[in-house]
């Protein structure tokens, strides 16, 4: 077993320790990043499988996710490091009633790889508080993410509660496993992406035809 493997499989048993010794030892023999993060995602993609099917239950997806969680925190830097300066400011969160956030994570990882300011908001977040942050640190563009389908009807609240308070400035993007673009178009969000990767190129695509 190659050493991706081997760290797709401490994700799939939610092996913290492993988990962070091979994103380390990866890092260390200069891995491309990209390739450590795919398998990752793709040991998490087993888990939700297997959750599916009944084969494991939420203990175990928690535990499979805290040792994603720890990965990428190693993984982070890396990508951030290339930025000098931010090209824009993004704010990004999981909406009110949805605790998952290592999408939304994902995305935020991105997003500083591709030198962008990005303030974290978390998850389960209020359209308010979205709102009031915008206000506070007035960003090129918000990220919502939601996983559920019982939560996807916040984004279209967020949506609507940043334009009252805020205005058309900012962009909205939307994404999350049960998110499409036609609900995006649905909500009036201004765009949408599938993946962490696409949202990075959605964010350039909305902006770079601003003025100033
Ligand atoms: Co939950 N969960 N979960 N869960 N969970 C799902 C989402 C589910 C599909 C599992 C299933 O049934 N197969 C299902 C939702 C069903 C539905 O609504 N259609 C589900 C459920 C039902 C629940 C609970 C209700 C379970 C229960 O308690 N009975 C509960 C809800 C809690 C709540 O939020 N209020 C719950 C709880 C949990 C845990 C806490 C145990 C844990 C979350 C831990 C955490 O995030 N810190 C968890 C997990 C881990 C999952 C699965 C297994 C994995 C989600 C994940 O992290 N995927 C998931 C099954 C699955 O997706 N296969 C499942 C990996 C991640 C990289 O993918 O988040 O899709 P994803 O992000 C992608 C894209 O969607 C996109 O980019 C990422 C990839 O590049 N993206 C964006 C995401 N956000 C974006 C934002 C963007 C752009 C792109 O722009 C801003």
């Amino acid at each position: 077993m190659n050493l991706l493997q081997s760290l797709e499989e401490a994700i799939k048993k939610g092996n913290r320790d492993d988990a962070v010794k091979n994103t380390k030892e990866a890092l260390s023999i200069n891995m491309p990043p990209k390739d450590i993060l795919d398998a990752l995602v793709r040991g998490m993609d087993d888990i939700g499988r297997r959750f599916k099917i009944n084969e494991i239950f939420v203990p175990e997806m928690l535990i499979a996710a805290r040792a994603m969680k720890e990965s990428i925190a190693v993984l982070e830097p890396i990508l951030v490091e290339a930025g000098i300066k931010p090209e824009y400011t993004a704010i990004i969160g999981t909406v009110q009633g949805d605790l998952h956030d290592i999408g939304k994570n994902l995305v935020g990882m991105m997003w500083k790889g591709a030198n962008f300011n990005v303030i974290d908001l978390g998850s389960n977040i209020s359209p308010e508080k979205f709102a009031e942050a915008v206000l506070t640190h007035k960003p090129d563009v918000v990220g919502l993410s939601a996983l559920l389908t019982t939560t996807m009807p916040m984004m279209k609240n967020t949506v609507d509660v940043i334009r009252e308070k805020t205005g058309n400035a900012v962009k909205i993007i939307i994404g999350g496993a049960p998110v499409t673009q036609d609900y995006a178009d649905e909500i009036g969000a201004d765009g949408y992406a599938a993946d962490a990767a696409s949202a990075v190129d959605l964010v350039r695509s909305l902006l770079v035809s601003l003025p100033g």
